[in-house]
């Protein structure tokens, strides 16, 4: 076990609240995150309205810290009259640049009467966006796809509810449409784990040497409510299904009032990540109690360094 501190809090955490917002929101949180090409940090926000539905914004700072500026109308809202699947709102981002496309993949949560599903949209500027439409039905969430193809083919980690439980899935694509080969990657662990009772992807995996770093939520269900921390595992370059370590313990869960009370307490959950030009230093953007967006740092060497003396096989 270890005691060892991965990410560090951001002194003036939360970074952004509903108070920064140019228009009435009730919550923003779990933004996914990406550096644009001239190093601005963008951070696609999702804003709960007062309906109770989301819609995502973008929010965009030289520092990745402050000054940020926030698009004065949402930049992304749902979509019904084409795609019905979004009628009760989209969430939780996931955005990963593709060098081949030249564009960002988004994937999010398309929540409608039949649960919340994965759909999958192009951009290049944050600005206009292209929908592919929902890839994964519902039960699913948490997708996000891997930044180039493995194999041939396009890959994509989400989490489907299943009969089993609520479990780490990678499925593969030649187009980004279709999807199949369906594998488990990471499973819930049960009884008295921090992460027994559902998992999911939390930020895109990140290609390092050694593996796909993947940062993963997990939930436990307790007396008084959920409790959500994340945990890294590293998968195999070339066949991400194969899981090569996992950590025990989690690495970063609530412990600031900003984590533990809020419309939903005691929720850590980050959608994305930026890494800096040093090739380490990683910032992780997060939602606190699904109320505020804060940001931890870590050194991703750390991370693998980690894995690589407690991780399990
Ligand atoms: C999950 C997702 C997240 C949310 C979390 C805690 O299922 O819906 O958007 O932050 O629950 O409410």
């Amino acid at each position: 076990m270890t005691t060892v501190t991965l990410f560090h809090r951001h002194p003036h955490n939360p970074i952004l609240t509903a108070a920064d917002w140019p228009y009435p929101a009730n919550t923003v949180f779990n933004p996914g995150a990406t550096l644009l090409p001239d190093g601005t940090t963008l951070l696609l926000c999702r804003v709960e309205d007062y309906t109770g539905r989301s819609h995502l914004c973008a929010a965009r700072s030289a520092n990745g810290i402050d000054n940020w500026e926030i698009d004065p109308q949402p930049t992304f809202m749902p979509d019904p009259d084409r795609y019905p699947e979004e009628i009760w709102g989209v969430e939780d981002p996931r955005i990963t640049f593709v060098p081949e496309l030249k564009r960002y993949v988004l994937a999010y949560t398309a929540y409608s009467q039949a649960g919340p599903g994965v759909s999958l949209a192009l951009t290049e500027d944050f600005r206009q966006f292209e929908r592919l439409g929902m890839v994964m039905r519902p039960d699913d969430k948490d997708a996000a796809l891997f930044p180039r193809r493995i194999r041939g083919r396009w890959a994509l980690l989400h989490r489907p509810q299943t009969p089993g439980g609520s479990h780490i899935w990678l499925s593969y694509s030649p187009d980004l449409i279709h999807w199949g080969e369906h594998r488990v990657v990471l499973q819930a662990r049960r009884g008295g784990w921090w992460d027994a009772n559902k998992i999911g992807l939390s930020p895109p995996p990140l290609e390092t040497p050694q593996g796909w770093l993947v940062i993963y939520h997990g939930v436990r269900q307790t007396a008084s409510g959920s409790i959500y921390r994340l945990g890294l595992a590293l998968l195999d370059l070339e066949s991400p299904e194969r899981c090569l370590r996992r950590g025990e313990s989690w690495v970063f869960g609530p412990e600031m009032p900003y984590e533990r009370v809020g419309d939903v307490g005691n929720v850590v959950f980050p959608c994305g990540y930026t890494l800096l030009p040093d090739g380490d230093t990683l910032r992780l953007y997060y939602g606190g109690a699904d109320s505020c967006i804060a940001l931890a740092t870590g050194s991703v060497g750390a991370m693998l360094s980690w894995l690589e003396e407690y991780g399990q096989i």
